[in-house]
């Protein structure tokens, strides 16, 4: 038994009852309660979100502290009203998830002390809400403009009751919800949209960098009732809700606040986004008197690590590719003339571009920068369209999990044989607290053409030497080239006398693989299972077994002469931090038997749900590199009883 304590007693909290269809205005003793909840709740919130930042695991305080009035009143509406409502708290910015987990405390499906644990792994408190994983949790998000399309057809098969929907400035940037105001508009569907106009994004402030965006004036282009409401003033909030609620068919309230309300030095900003620190959240903790939750923020959070702490064959030291990416460029770009450089090539950022690295680029080259918004399949279009002509590139840049949604303007940008380069960091599912919604699984999908069709190719670089020297390499070829990186750090790969592998003298060949250690069975792996495959096969090696390594840093290319070399070998392995279903595993025991070679193949990647946190993600899908160890001890004792 734990003998944890959460620090802030939520038993305080008192359930409300508040009927829409009576209470037109609230009373004294409504709006005291609702005001002591809303001050608890966001106290809580400003707190274990604060734990994640602190223990390395992250998350998302601001968006979810802003909207808990309009949380508290839906609430005090679903416990008068039960008969009215599908009871779900749905939320667009599935980021927000620290409200659904405070939500189901208060609903009695966890214990308090649960909340200590957001984001750790195993721990059911991932990054965003996910169906079945969380104990109260009633539905999965974390892809913005993807709830609103959905929960048309949840009020389709509910036609007798209200769907509300937290929404956001951001989510509503989506081309998907734009279709979705007008099918709502268009079928007269009962969706509610409890909107939190924040002017808050990841990147920044969507007045500033996405000028003539209004929430308001889109929707009510789609012919929706809208209504725009100060958040912080609880009686026009709940006067406007209210309307929302009566009024017949899909609505939107529009709630203008700064974002973070109240919290000393972050109010307004878009730092306020990511979780506050220990730090950042104690004034307000100060103010709201819980000692003991700033006791606890000072003293009992530890920073998590990997329990492996050396991986023979690699450095310690650790370089962030994702963030490099953005510095290689740039290098590339400040060596061109400014005019030499606005003519041949654009920029464009999906509101990542502090994780994607394309923050380098905005600083040092702004003058082919553009900031496009959360805007994943029109920005990718965008830069293809730039790189339509000879001589011409488009750069482009998002999360993996995102290239799943432009399959098909992948598709059109080849069709138009567009120079496009797209950076998508955040691949595989190493140090992904955001979880199983944020994983870069599917990056196979980019290579979604035909054989005769313009060139396409997909590199994933092992270290950052090798990420320079293959950005440098392809940054000017024609076609679409994909550059993977992960979200994790990685360390450099060494040689066998403790050399940077790709340091001086190593020079990238597109479509060729590379052999990292000799021996008579192989592992192939790339990107971030590389330097765990290496260790596996360092520590194989001091037993006696000769395992060899190759490294396939061009995903979608058949290397010929390496197929020779190994297809002879013992046995084939491939390890991968993407899908088991979609990756290179399922084509390189094709590859090996159209070409005659039948050495015992297996692969390993990716292929369960995430159960959330860090470095644990490696543990839980089995690439981790004891796990490697072992398959290949696996298969050699296999080979040798036969
Ligand atoms: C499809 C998609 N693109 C990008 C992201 C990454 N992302 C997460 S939150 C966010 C900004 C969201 O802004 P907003 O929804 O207004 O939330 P707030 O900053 O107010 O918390 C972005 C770009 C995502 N989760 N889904």
């Amino acid at each position: 038994m734990s003998n944890e304590v959460f620090p802030i007693d939520l038993s305080k909290f008192k359930p409300l009852s508040i009927d829409p269809w009576i209470v037109k205005k609230l009373s004294v003793k409504q709006k005291e309660d609702l005001t002591a909840n809303i001050k608890l709740c966001r106290t809580a919130i400003a707190f274990f979100t604060a734990i994640g930042k602190d223990s390395g695991y992250g998350g998302h305080t601001g968006g979810a502290f802003d909207t808990v009035p309009e949380v508290m009143i839906l609430d005090s509406f679903f416990r008068a009203r039960p008969d009215k409502f599908v009871p779900i708290f749905f939320d667009e910015a599935g980021h927000r998830v620290a409200t659904q987990y405070l939500m189901s405390v208060l609903y009695g499906h966890m214990e308090p002390e649960a909340l200590l644990h957001y984001r750790v792994g195993h721990k059911k408190l991932p990054g965003h809400p996910e169906l079945g994983m969380t104990p109260g949790v009633k539905f999965s998000s974390g892809r913005l403009g993807h709830m609103w399309p959905m929960l048309n057809g949840v009020a389709m098969a509910n036609k007798e009751k209200i769907v509300c929907c937290l929404g956001s400035d951001g989510s509503q940037q989506e081309g998907n919800s734009a279709e979705a105001a007008r099918l709502s508009v268009a079928q007269n569907l009962n969706v509610k949209m409890i909107i939190d106009d924040n002017d808050v994004t990841i990147a920044g402030h969507p007045s500033e960098y996405m000028k003539g965006y209004s929430v308001k004036s889109t929707l009510q282009g789609h012919g929706l009732w809208v209504t725009e409401v100060n958040g912080e003033e609880l009686d026009d909030l709940y006067a406007n809700i209210r309307r929302g609620i009566l009024c017949e068919g899909p609505c939107a309230v529009i709630i203008k606040r700064p974002m973070a309300p109240g919290i000393p030095g972050i109010e307004g900003t878009h730092h306020a986004h990511d979780a506050l620190t220990g730090q950042q959240a104690i004034p307000y903790l100060e103010a709201s008197n819980c000692n003991k939750a700033i006791e606890y923020l000072k003293t009992k959070v530890k920073k998590t690590s990997d329990p492996q702490k050396d991986y023979l064959g690699s450095s310690g030291k650790r370089d962030s590719n994702r963030k490099a990416f953005g510095k290689i460029v740039s290098n590339i770009l400040l060596r061109l003339s400014p005019e030499d450089r606005q003519s041949k090539v654009m920029v464009i950022d999906c509101d990542l571009e502090g994780s994607t690295g394309l923050n380098t680029i905005h600083k040092s080259v702004p003058d082919v920068y553009t900031m496009g918004g959360i805007m994943e399949r029109g920005n990718l279009l965008t830069a293809a369209g730039f790189g339509m002509q000879p001589g011409k590139q488009g750069i482009y840049s998002t999360f993996a999990a995102f290239l799943e949604m432009c399959c098909s303007e992948i598709t059109m940008a080849r069709l138009n044989n567009c120079n496009l380069l797209c950076h998508y960091s955040h691949s595989g599912v190493d140090d992904m607290a955001d979880n199983t919604c944020h994983f870069g699984l599917n990056i196979f999908f980019a290579d979604n053409g035909l054989l005769n069709q313009y060139d396409t190719k997909l590199y994933f670089p092992a270290d950052l030497d090798q990420l320079t020297a293959v950005t440098e390499k392809i940054f000017w070829q024609p076609g679409l080239r994909f550059i993977f990186t992960t979200r994790s750090k990685v360390p450099a790969i060494l040689d066998e006398s403790g050399k940077p592998f790709y340091g001086k003298g190593y020079s990238f060949t597109p479509g060729k693989d590379e052999i990292v250690r000799k021996g008579k069975g192989y592992i192939v792996s790339f990107g971030d299972a590389l330097y765990r495959c290496l260790d596996a096969v360092e520590r194989l090696k001091n037993e006696g077994h000769e395992v060899g390594l190759i490294n396939k840093p061009t995903l979608n290319v058949v290397d010929e002469e390496m197929m020779k070399q190994i297809g002879h070998s013992s046995f084939v392995l491939v390890v991968e931090s993407i899908s088991i279903k979609n990756g290179l595993g399922v084509r390189f025991g094709s590859w090996l038997l159209e070409r005659g070679y039948c050495p015992k193949y297996a692969h390993i990647g990716s292929h369960q749900e995430g159960s959330g946190g860090l470095w644990e993600h490696a543990y839980h899908q089995g690439f981790d590199s004891t796990s490697v160890y072992n398959k290949v001890k696996q298969m050699i004792t296999t080979i040798a009883k036969l």
